[in-house]
């Protein structure tokens, strides 16, 4: 049995927590509102977390741009280093903070310290990226002149990050925001405020051990009033946001109405293609993975298979009787496959989605359904389940975050892809086959729409090194690897005259 106690006290959680940090400091307004983090695993109060007011939000940001000041002159090289001293710490800190991660957020031991794992390997890349933050030379039309690009750092970047990933998503930004010679201010979900302490605790010993000044990371916790705050806060040039498309939506139009840069990473409504040339066994692990893992609350989850009618009955009873094996309850318990839902408001919006599917006509393979019982006492554990659809159903075209799978018959590969790019959002996609022609059209532009297209892999568990994000409803943004890292910054065009004459381009003649 996992002592959580003793995991608090290794992060240094305490039980009421102050509202926001600026490193080493702590603080908060006496009068400010309180957040109870509850666990999903048993309906435990966890511990407490205070509201950061807007006096409070305002001194962290004065902090954060007197931060700016400093780090942006320390060599990106050298940043890297305090980030690579992250890395280590966290490679400490694994078991105790993926054991959090799974009491707190309720996914698996085994996807909690996944979790952690993504972000040592951040770090990784951050410090390499640190060396190589190109940009490009180009030649001038005039004679003499030379011209180049140079990247800057754009100040402070907001980061709203959400329950379902509570600690990687903040480090997929912090890591490059911080080598690109930003300052970040983080506002961690209310659902899941303690991780997010246990990194600040974790980042702030690195920097305090480095003579770094406060402000260079910051931590601001509370509800959406806090994420509007930033949105509409013209002294934060980017604001990175991770969750629902609703949200994404009105954080983008506050943050565009001022003209500031946004990177969006919102809903999925994934689907895997099994193709008639798949290799069952190895869709299943894809899908069921895909689809129960998290319980389903990943953005990357599995919510849709479209699969050939050739296939279809064999695969749908590999399906029934992988469910039918399916351990649900503590994550804490490596022998489970499926943990609770974040909260009881998360099991309504399961149970209210399987209602409105089946009042479209959705026939349900395997049923759904609250579990009850000793193991069960948060109320949290949901059954995952298996409908038989039609693709247009407007439950089928919305993200539930829950583990629902949705099931949809096809004859060709383009009316395949056709149903798979049919629907608002455009994150992941997969298709399972071993037939070249078909996997390379799914891949070409006429194949998937979606930020990501995978062969013969499901469609979550996406590596930190390619650029992550989606298209459509999904927002567009990308973080993590390949070049995410540009959005951290702004690149600057510079032409230089070398000659004795001052000759104007587009070969203007100005005599004076
Ligand atoms: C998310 O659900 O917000 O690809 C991110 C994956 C993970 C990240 C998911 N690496 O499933």
């Amino acid at each position: 049995k996992t002592d959580v106690q003793s995991i608090l006290n290794k992060l240094g959680i305490a039980s009421n927590n102050p509202a926001f940090s600026t490193g080493s400091e702590w603080g908060g307004a006496s009068n400010a509102g309180i957040i109870d983090s509850f666990s999903p695993v048993d309906g435990h109060k966890i511990a407490s977390v205070k509201v950061t007011t807007q006096a409070d939000y305002n001194s962290v940001i004065e902090k954060a741009q007197n931060a700016f000041i400093f780090w942006k002159t320390v060599p990106s090289p050298k940043r890297g280093e305090i980030v690579r001293q992250l890395g280590d710490a966290l490679r400490h800190h694994k078991e105790a903070l993926g054991t959090l991660v799974s009491y707190e957020m309720g996914k698996s031991l085994q996807e909690g310290f996944g979790e952690v794992q993504e972000m040592i390997d951040i770090c990784d890349f951050a410090v390499g990226l640190s060396r190589q933050l190109y940009g490009l030379t180009m030649h001038s039309e005039r004679p003499s002149h030379r011209m180049y690009e140079q990247w800057h750092p754009l100040g402070i970047v907001g980061i709203i990050s959400a329950f379902n990933f509570p600690v990687a998503v903040w480090s997929w930004n912090a890591a490059l925001a911080l080598v690109c010679g930003n300052v970040c201010i983080w506002k961690p979900s209310e659902k899941t405020p303690l991780t997010a302490i246990a990194c600040q605790k974790i980042i702030a010993e690195v920097l305090q051990a480095n003579n770094i000044p406060e402000g260079v990371s910051n931590l601001i916790t509370g509800d959406r009033t806090i994420g509007e705050f930033m949105s509409n806060d013209n002294r934060i040039p980017l604001i990175s946001a991770t969750g629902s498309t609703r949200m994404g939506k009105e954080v983008g139009a506050a943050v565009g109405a001022r003209l500031g840069k946004s990177l969006l990473e919102l809903g999925g409504n994934n689907a895997i293609i099994i193709s008639e040339y798949a290799d069952l066994d190895m869709s299943l692990i894809g899908a069921v993975f895909g689809a129960v893992g998290t319980a389903g609350q990943r953005c990357t989850s599995t919510r849709r298979l479209i699969i050939h009618e050739s296939v279809y009955d064999a695969f749908t009873a590999k399906l029934v009787k992988a469910y039918g094996q399916l351990k649900i309850g503590d994550p804490l318990d490596q022998n489970n496959h499926v943990g609770p839902l974040i909260d009881t408001d998360a099991v309504k919006a399961y149970l209210d989605s399987i209602e409105k599917c089946k009042v479209e006509g959705g026939n349900f393979i395997v049923e759904g359904g609250v579990l009850q019982g000793d193991k069960y006492i948060s109320g949290c554990y949901v059954k995952p389940c298996i409908a038989a659809v039609k693709n247009d159903y407007k439950i089928v075209q919305h993200e539930t975050f829950a583990p629902i799978l949705y099931l949809i018959k096809y004859k060709t590969l383009d009316e395949a892809i056709a149903l798979q790019n049919g629907v608002p959002q455009g994150l992941s996609s997969a298709i399972m086959t071993l037939n070249l022609r078909e996997a390379e059209q799914f891949l070409s532009n006429q194949g998937s729409d979606c930020g990501i297209a995978n062969v013969n892999i499901g469609t979550s568990g996406a590596e930190i090194g390619g650029a992550f994000g989606g298209e459509k409803e999904t927002g567009g943004g990308r973080e993590s690897g390949s070049d995410a890292w540009r959005a951290y910054m702004r690149r600057q065009t510079n032409t230089i005259n070398y000659s004795n004459t001052l000759p104007l381009a587009q070969g203007i003649k100005f005599d004076l």
